[in-house]
């Protein structure tokens, strides 16, 4: 998949120095896109490994239009725990003595995740994201936009309106309190020839760490809602806004730009697993995923 590393190499080489948010410094774009056709195999990246189980918990607690990390907790998925983990210390007034990232923070988090895990009332206070892309995907000020592009699409294919948006203005201050702001702001699907096709548009775009889940979740999303309407899968679109590298992962995408991408791996899902709604963590099988060796970067919170 030679697509990824276009991207990767055009940030590299046109990118421009520009400060962000969380003071770590990036090398950004402004405005790229991608094409993905699900029809030759699955995207998941093969020049570095992706935790692909992340990805379809993931999508399964948007789907289910869950907000709280306990569900992703529970179920060994660590990408969500350092928001509410910092708003936790922020609220309980301890960021100040707990420098990110060192001896303690790590103890700190360890201990936070646990009680996460274990304790259903301190989830319900300190596990909860906002109203982020689950709340609005279902209940959208009352709408279940997910349920009603899926109808949409069924009774009249050729529309050109059927998009989902996660991007509600009067809810920002709250996803921004401890969680973020959608990054994965708005897509639209489209059906052509008995495919459908998936358009997203990410105004915010970490390339290295994110854009590898975005990717694959979105294309999981795209075979799941045709499957729900009896579609072929089409292509995935990987429209970005401002896209960028952090400046402590520049040296690993250098590396991941020598790996030579190998064959994707397939989708599998039975023919008798339940719909979007109902679907089993088990039913959704990923076959001949042959990666070269995971690369670690240090997130940006
Ligand atoms: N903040 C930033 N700065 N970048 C992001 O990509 C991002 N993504 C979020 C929330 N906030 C974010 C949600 N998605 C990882 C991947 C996706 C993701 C959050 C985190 C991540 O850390 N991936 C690592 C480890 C994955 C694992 O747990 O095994 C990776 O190497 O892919
Ligand atoms: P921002 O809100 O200041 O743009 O910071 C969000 C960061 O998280 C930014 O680097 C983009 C990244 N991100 C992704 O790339 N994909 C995602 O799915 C999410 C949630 C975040």
């Amino acid at each position: 998949m030679k697509t990824y590393l276009d991207l990767l190499g055009h940030i590299l080489q046109t990118g421009t120095p520009k400060g962000d948010r969380t003071g770590t410094g990036t090398l950004s774009v402004f405005g790229y896109q991608s094409r993905y056709d699900l029809q030759e195999g699955f995207p998941l990246l093969t020049t570095k490994k992706v935790h692909w189980k992340s990805v379809v918990h993931e999508l399964l607690w948007f789907v289910r239009g869950d907000t709280n990390i306990r569900y992703l907790v529970q179920n060994g998925v660590r990408i969500w725990n350092e928001w509410p983990f910092q708003h936790y210390l922020e609220s309980t007034g301890r960021a100040e003595e707990l420098p990110k990232h060192g001896p303690e923070w790590k103890a700190a988090l360890k201990e936070f995740i646990s009680r996460i895990a274990d304790d259903e009332e301190f989830a319900a206070r300190w596990g909860e994201l906002g109203p982020v892309y689950g709340k609005q995907w279902r209940d959208f000020n009352g709408v279940d936009q997910l349920r009603e592009v899926i109808e949409a699409i069924r009774q009249n294919p050729d529309s050109r309106r059927h998009i989902v948006t996660a991007w509600n203005p009067t809810d920002i201050p709250a996803m921004a309190k401890a969680g973020l702001p959608p990054c994965h702001t708005l897509f639209q699907f489209y059906v052509a020839e008995d495919r459908l096709s998936c358009q997203l548009y990410q105004r915010s775009a970490d390339v290295f760490l994110g854009v590898p889940f975005n990717i694959a979740s979105y294309a999981l999303l795209t075979h799941l809602v045709a499957r729900e309407c009896g579609l072929e899968v089409g292509d995935f679109v990987h429209t970005l806004g401002d896209a960028h590298l952090y400046q402590n992962h520049l040296e690993q995408a250098e590396l991941q730009g020598t790996r030579a991408p190998r064959p994707l791996p397939t989708l599998h899902i039975p023919a008798d697993a339940s719909g979007i709604f109902d679907i089993q963590f088990a039913d959704i099988e990923l076959r001949d995923y042959d990666p070269w060796p995971a690369i670690r970067a240090p997130i940006a919170v």
